[in-house]
């Protein structure tokens, strides 16, 4: 049964942004870590933006989120924002796919990005994409290239 409390104001959170895949009904999400409070269901709701609600690691160093699909999927668009207001750092990041059940990935996107509070807090990313039979997804992100003790997050992750 899928239900939804009407009285429930969290309700609306987790939809998806407009037009984006479903990716909660869809997959089944492999996170290295998560935060009290921050859990990875906060890079899928439609709330996003500068102060959206946001995944964050229980523990510094790499990070990885896999999602792992109940039917293949065709991605052709990734849009992602990451906001960082506190700690200046290279962040390092990479996103594969898998179209064999998650035995293998090809890398699609490597990209390294500077925050730099307070001048450099959001990152935001639309990458245009050509992905058939997606099994998996998987997002590696290392917060500090430089190896500091900060910690990764992601605002939103949508896929279309
Ligand atoms: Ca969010």
């Amino acid at each position: 049964m899928r239900k939804q409390i009407l009285g429930n104001q969290d309700s609306t959170i987790h939809s998806a942004p407009t037009g984006a895949l479903d990716v909660p009904r869809l997959a089944v999400a492999l996170v290295s870590s998560e935060a009290p409070g921050f859990p990875v269901e906060n890079m899928f709701g439609a709330q996003g933006g500068v102060g959206g609600k946001r995944w964050q690691a229980q523990d510094p160093g790499p990070q990885t989120l896999v999602l792992a699909f109940d039917h293949p999927q065709r991605i052709t668009r990734v849009y992602l924002e990451i906001e960082e207001t506190e700690v200046s750092r290279t962040q390092e990041l990479t996103l594969s796919a898998s179209r064999d059940g998650g035995q293998s990935y090809g890398e699609v996107v490597r990209q390294e990005y500077n925050f730099s509070p307070p001048g450099t807090t959001f990152q935001q990313e639309n990458w245009q994409l050509n992905l058939d039979q997606v099994t998996h997804l998987r997002l590696w992100i290392k917060p500090d290239k430089g190896g500091g003790s900060a910690l990764a997050s992601c605002t939103t992750l949508a896929l279309y």
